[in-house]
């Protein structure tokens, strides 16, 4: 996807604050932190949003998920962390590219909304 902002960042096109990279994810700093530690983690292979993901590769979305406890432990999120993916305009979903918000470094909120 030639325009969009995160397969540029993912690309090099783009600077961006990079926490980890594998062949399947990569995941760097949020340019807006909303807590302590704001990490965005992105699959290399472009889908709009977790609604995209019926044909995806199984791989692409476990790498995902398995990259968030690694990131965390880099990050020192010993004592918790939260993963929120905002998908569609409800979420207020704002970058069209599949991504999970590592958030932590502080106690967060009961309310999730
Ligand atoms: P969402 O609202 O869930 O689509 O989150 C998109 C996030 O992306 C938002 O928290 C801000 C972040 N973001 C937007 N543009 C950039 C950028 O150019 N660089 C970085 N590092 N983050 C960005």
């Amino acid at each position: 996807m030639d325009n969009c902002l995160f397969c540029r960042i993912m690309k090099g096109e783009i600077p961006s604050a990079k926490v980890y990279e594998n062949d399947y994810v990569y995941a760097f700093r949020d340019i807006n932190p909303q807590a302590p530690v704001h990490v965005l983690v992105i699959p290399k292979k472009h889908f709009s949003s977790l609604n995209d993901t019926a044909a995806a590769d199984d791989r692409d979305l476990a790498e995902c998920l398995r990259a968030i406890p690694v990131i965390a432990a880099q990050e020192k999120l010993e004592t918790g962390y939260r993963v929120v993916s905002n998908c569609g305009p409800d979420a207020c979903q704002s970058v069209q590219h599949l991504h999970f918000h590592i958030l932590g470094g502080a106690q967060m909120s009961e309310k999730m909304s």
